[in-house]
C-alpha cells in the first residue's frame, strides 16, 4: 500500500517536472539566415492583463415577433427591447433609479424599470402593436425602433458605487422597422 503510493507519487513529480522542464527549455527561433546574436532577456515577464472590472448595463437588441397573423400583410407585432448587464459586476441599486423607454421615431410609446442585473441577466420591455406592411405607413416608411437606458441624474451621487454604470456609450439601441415588413409578407 505505502510502497504503491509512493510509486505514484513518484510518477506525478517525474511527470510534472518532464512539463516544467519543457517549458524552461524553449530557445528562442533565430533565422539562419540573418546574421544576428539572440537577445537574451532573463528577467522578461509577461504580466497579465487585468481584467475590466467593470458594471454596465448595455442595449443588447430590439427584436420583432408576430404575435397574430390576420392575412398575409397583416398582423400584430410585438416589439421587445432587450438590455443585459455585459460588465463583470453585478448591478445592485433601489427601485425606480432605473428604467427602459422605448421609442417609435420620436414617439414614447412604453416605459418599464428594471432593478439589479447580475453579469450576463437581462431585462426587458415590450410593446405590441397592430402592422400592415402593405400600408404606406409601415410597409413603405416604416418606424425607427430606439431603445434606451436612463438613470436618475443623482445616481452617481448616492452613495451607491453598484448601481454606476461604467459606459454609457452602449446604452442606445437602434433598429428600423423593416424588420417587421420581412416578418409580414
Ligand atoms: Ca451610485
Ligand atoms: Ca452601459
Amino acid at each position: 500500500m505505502v510502497n504503491k503510493f509512493i510509486l505514484g507519487s513518484l510518477a506525478i513529480v517525474v511527470s510534472l517536472s518532464g512539463t516544467a522542464t519543457n517549458q524552461v527549455s524553449a530557445k528562442p527561433v533565430i533565422n539562419p539566415d540573418l546574421n544576428i546574436e539572440p537577445v537574451t532577456r532573463p528577467n522578461l515577464q509577461i504580466k497579465p492583463v487585468p481584467l475590466l472590472r467593470c458594471i454596465d448595463p448595455a442595449a443588447e437588441s430590439i427584436q420583432f415577433q408576430v404575435i397574430r397573423r390576420d392575412s398575409q400583410f397583416r398582423g400584430r407585432v410585438r416589439i421587445t427591447g432587450v438590455i443585459k448587464n455585459v460588465g463583470s459586476l453585478a448591478y445592485l441599486s433601489q427601485p425606480s433609479q432605473q428604467g427602459l423607454l422605448l421609442y417609435e421615431n420620436n414617439r414614447l410609446v412604453k416605459t418599464s424599470s428594471f432593478q439589479n442585473l447580475a453579469p450576463g441577466a437581462t431585462a426587458q420591455i415590450s410593446y405590441e402593436r397592430d402592422w400592415n406592411s402593405s400600408s404606406p405607413a409601415e410597409g413603405e416608411f416604416p418606424p425607427t425602433y430606439k431603445l434606451l437606458i436612463t438613470y436618475d441624474p443623482d445616481i452617481r451621487l448616492d452613495g451607491n458605487p453598484n448601481n454606476d454604470d461604467c459606459r454609457s456609450s452602449n446604452n442606445q439601441a437602434v433598429r428600423s422597422g423593416q424588420g417587421i415588413n420581412e416578418l409580414l409578407r
